[in-house]
């Protein structure tokens, strides 16, 4: 094979954020700035000569030329062996399967997620380790200083390759396997579930179901296993073809941007069941009839189930949540016994919970939740556990979400987020909460009184490394909570979110809206931050 060597010059913005490096399209089209951080993410590895690389994307713009860089340039660095999803396609959560399943020594997944995709719209990048989940910081951090020191890339002298055809190819020194994107998926989802039930209960007209792809990677995985496998009605998935600027929406699984679900699930004659995924497939929103489920009750729900599912049968090992998720799961995992992990923002920090068997299940407020079936979150797999669990309990998504507040109580919650702030102006909301923090414990405005107020820092009881700053915390003595921090996953300006939560006993009021029933938080947490007086806003850019 005949490789050559580029000369190149550092780019200084190649520092992966909460789930690897998200530019503009405009940005990756630079010369040699893929190139740069592939390179660079090949130059923090060790090891990996004649082993296996897993490469795929969520098929957006620019998907398909990126592949053919990687391949290139895994060939040169020496990989053994390449395995990639048909199209250059595989959903986060099945690369992740795809990459334990193989014993593959890691994998580079091409996604942005739940952001835009077009040519003017976003790319991502990021590398998963043997485990299937995303790399740590510690391998984040080290890729970053590579790409600031970077003077050149490897390249293989070989033909672009056929991405569309099923089979292998072994071109000199490396194999490279093109594999059907939802087959090993879909055997996983079989293993786990009681898919004969859910076909019953389907079959029987117990369960009906819309799932909206949004015109993303689950489109096929979807329509595979829902209607395929399980029998669901012929359209029960819609949107289902994966088009490269998802048909110019968000691929975000929420009531804002999956407004046609929204529409379906409290329209006239809602199905039994409504569910949407992102751009990678690794998020879900559950709807029933008349009901969005929020992710953290979501969670938490599962994890009071658990025994329900045939892989989760013989009980659970225990629960993990994001920071700014709710605390619901925590009040599962209370009652149960049940160790409760709580973890910054992004699922790279749940890895060596799961791998140390510390748990097996978590979730985050983002919409996203998982086992440790993957090392990713994964969309589908909450919406076959909701399928299953309907299959057992017979009852509507109401009745079990409203039972579960009965026995728990409910976590009212919701998010907002201001995008697209100018990046000074974010620095300084957060700059003058963290100067504030020594002076807030005691402080009161009506029923809320400050216990406690920091910034998140999380020891991984694992490995014992340490991330610090991980977003502000101020928690009052009823139980409710405020949180703030910065996105890590945007690519114009800071997006500001503001998680809030309050905890709600008495059954007669768990029917409020939750933009109600948090006012005063909500008005609270703007005196702290005063975002709408520095922006000049008037409301948040998305509610979730
Ligand atoms: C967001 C979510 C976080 C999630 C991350 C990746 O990060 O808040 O919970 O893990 O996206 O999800 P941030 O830093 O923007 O808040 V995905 O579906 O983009 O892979
Ligand atoms: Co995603």
């Amino acid at each position: 094979m005949q490789i050559k060597t580029y000369k190149t010059t550092p780019y200084d913005d190649q520092k992966p954020g909460t789930s690897g490096l998200r530019k503009k399209v405009k940005v990756f089209q630079q010369s040699g700035y893929l190139e740069n951080f592939v390179q660079s993410i090949f130059n923090s590895l060790e090891d990996f000569q004649g082993k296996i690389l897993v490469l795929g994307g969520d098929g957006r713009y620019f998907n398909r030329q990126a592949i053919q860089i990687i391949i290139k340039m895994a060939a040169a660095n020496g990989f053994g062996e390449l395995i990639i999803g048909q199209g250059g396609l595989l959903s986060t959560p099945a690369a992740s399967n795809v990459i334990r399943k193989y014993r593959a020594f890691g994998g580079i997944i091409l996604s942005a997620s739940h952001n835009p995709g077009g040519p003017d719209e976003d790319f991502g990048i990021k590398y998963n380790v043997g485990n299937g989940g995303p790399a740590p910081e510690k391998f984040t951090d080290a890729l970053f200083e590579n790409s600031k020191t970077i003077t050149s890339y490897q390249m293989a002298e070989i033909d672009d390759i056929d991405l569309d055809s099923v089979g292998d190819v072994q071109i000199d020194g490396i194999k490279i396997r093109i594999i059907d994107p939802v087959a090993d998926y879909a055997e996983l989802m079989a293993r786990i579930f009681d898919f004969d039930l859910i076909k019953q209960s389907i079959a029987a007209g117990l369960i009906t179901l819309r799932f909206d792809a949004m015109h993303a990677i689950t489109g096929p995985y979807a329509k595979h296993i829902l209607e395929d496998v399980l029998g669901a009605a012929p359209g029960s998935v819609f949107n289902a073809v994966p088009l490269e600027d998802f048909g110019g929406g968000h691929p975000d699984p929420n009531m804002a941007h999956a407004h046609e679900l929204t529409e379906i699930m409290f329209g006239p004659n809602p199905p039994v069941f409504g569910a949407a995924s992102d751009g990678d497939g690794d998020r879900n929103m559950i709807m029933g009839a008349n009901i969005f489920v929020t992710p953290s009750d979501s969670l938490a729900i599962m994890a009071a189930n658990a025994q329900l599912i045939p892989a989760y049968a013989k009980g659970i090992s225990g629960v993990a949540r994001s920071m700014p998720t709710s605390q619901a799961v925590d009040r599962v995992a209370d009652k149960l016994s049940l160790p409760c992990y709580e973890t910054p923002t992004g699922w790279k920090f749940f890895g060596n919970l799961l791998d140390a068997d510390k748990i097996t299940l978590c979730g985050e407020e983002s919409f996203g939740s998982g086992s440790n079936h993957v090392r990713e979150k994964d969309g589908l797999w909450a919406v076959l556990f909701w399928l299953n669990l309907l299959a057992r309990k017979r009852q509507p998504v109401e009745d079990i979400v409203r039972e579960h507040w009965q026995k728990y109580g409910r976590d009212i919650y919701c998010r907002h987020d201001y995008e697209a702030v100018d990046a000074d102006i974010a620095n300084g909301i957060v700059e003058q909460l963290r100067n504030q923090l020594p002076s807030l414990p005691g402080k009161t405005w009506g029923d809320y009184s400050v216990k406690f107020a920091d910034e998140f820092s999380y020891t991984d009881p694992v490995d014992g490394s340490v991330s610090s700053n991980q977003g502000i915390r101020v928690g009052f003595a009823n139980g409710s909570r405020i949180v703030f921090r910065l996105s890590g996953t945007g690519t114009v300006g800071a997006t500001l979110r503001i998680y809030l939560e309050r905890y709600e006993r008495d059954v007669r009021n768990h029917d409020q809206d939750p933009q109600v029933a948090l006012a005063e938080l909500i008005e609270i947490a703007e005196q702290l931050c005063q975002v709408k007086q520095r922006t000049g806003r008037t409301e948040p850019s998305v509610i979730t």
